[in-house]
């Protein structure tokens, strides 16, 4: 009896191992079934890269069924086309792509086409000859926000009693060739050509930094301090060319003082916006890390994706800003 007991007990456990190893088998088998995406970040340039970084690294986590592979390009092509390259090898299942400028990805897409990898390309728009090197697209409509901010200046202007007065602009420009820049700059171009009184008194690359802008504002002020308006690319930039302004004398406010226009609305430029530094923010949308991680799990079921996706933004004012809204500001 008691040999059967213990042959039945052998058993048992017999079983009970197999199952665990089973079970850890499939814990395994489930490890493999993350999805391996490469995400190529440009950098690290502003307060509004680091919100976008972070809001796609949280939606691409392991949790959410991610196996992310993050590289930042610290504001270099050459950097991000060996990021890509890096992913092929790893046969990742899809790449991100945030591209520092538009020009130059074709033959490193089609490597990735080539391989059968998906690209996902969010924030800024690469120019390729052929559409197909890109599956989605998710970011901003820049020259959009462009003409918000010049025909909220119009407006203001006309408020003011200003529409006749001859308006000299600064415009610092963002990254050369990224999409944010052509749009936000050609915005501005259109306004001062419709406008015979607007001069675009000088225009110097601020590459989105604090630091690059506060030194191309201080170029432009040692040749004049004319300036009824600072045209801006983004919050980083305002903040550095605001700095130049002041120390060369110059207040920055609507009543009389230099226009300080801007782009992003992260809650330090929304801050200097209700203090008056800034007259206008145009918000651009960073958390693109849940519509990244729909099309991947769209695209990983066999669905076919929307091809453009445009973020829903809007703008703030120094008449509309309140502290409450800065307070529930997620970036
Ligand atoms: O405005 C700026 C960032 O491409 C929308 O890049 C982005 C821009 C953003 O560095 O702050």
């Amino acid at each position: 009896m008691k040999r059967l007991a213990f042959v039945f007990m052998t058993l048992i456990m017999l079983v009970s191992l197999t199952c665990c190893s089973l079970h850890s088998d499939t814990a395994g088998d489930d490890k493999g079934k993350l999805i391996k995406v490469g995400f190529s970040q440009t950098g690290a340039e502003s307060v509004w890269r680091v919100a976008d970084t972070e809001s796609i690294k949280k939606a691409l986590s392991e949790e959410n069924g991610f196996d992310l592979i993050y590289d930042d390009g610290q504001q270099k092509q050459e950097n991000q086309i060996r990021a890509i390259r890096n992913f092929i090898q790893q046969d990742v299942d899809y790449i991100v792509l945030a591209p520092l400028v538009e020009t130059g990805w074709d033959s490193v897409l089609e490597e990735a086409k080539q391989a059968g990898i998906p690209v996902i390309i969010v924030d800024r728009m690469v120019n390729v000859k052929d559409s197909n090197l890109y599956t989605a697209y998710i970011g901003t409509n820049f020259l959009q926000e462009g003409e918000t901010a010049v025909n909220w200046l119009e407006s203001v202007l006309k408020k003011y009693g200003r529409e006749n007065d001859n308006i000299n602009i600064i415009d610092i420009q963002g990254t050369m060739n990224s999409t944010a820049q052509i749009g936000r700059s050609e915005a501005l171009a259109a306004a001062i050509k419709k406008h015979p009184n607007w001069f675009l008194t000088a225009q110097e690359c601020g590459e989105f930094t604090k630091p690059k802008a506060y030194e191309a504002m201080g170029d432009i002020l040692v040749k004049t301090k004319d300036i009824d308006v600072a045209y801006c690319e983004n919050d980083s930039e305002a903040f550095g060319a605001i700095k130049a302004l002041q120390e060369a004398g110059l207040t920055c406010s609507i009543n009389g003082g230099v226009i300080v226009i801007s782009f992003d609305a992260t809650s330090e430029g929304l801050t200097d916006c209700l203090s008056g530094l800034i007259s206008m923010d145009v918000e651009c949308n960073p958390l693109q890390g849940p519509y990244v991680a729909k099309i991947i799990s769209q695209l990983n079921s066999g669905n076919s994706v929307q091809k453009i996706t445009y973020l829903d933004e809007t703008w703030f004012d120094c008449f509309n800003i309140t502290q409450d809204i800065i307070n529930n500001r997620a970036y």
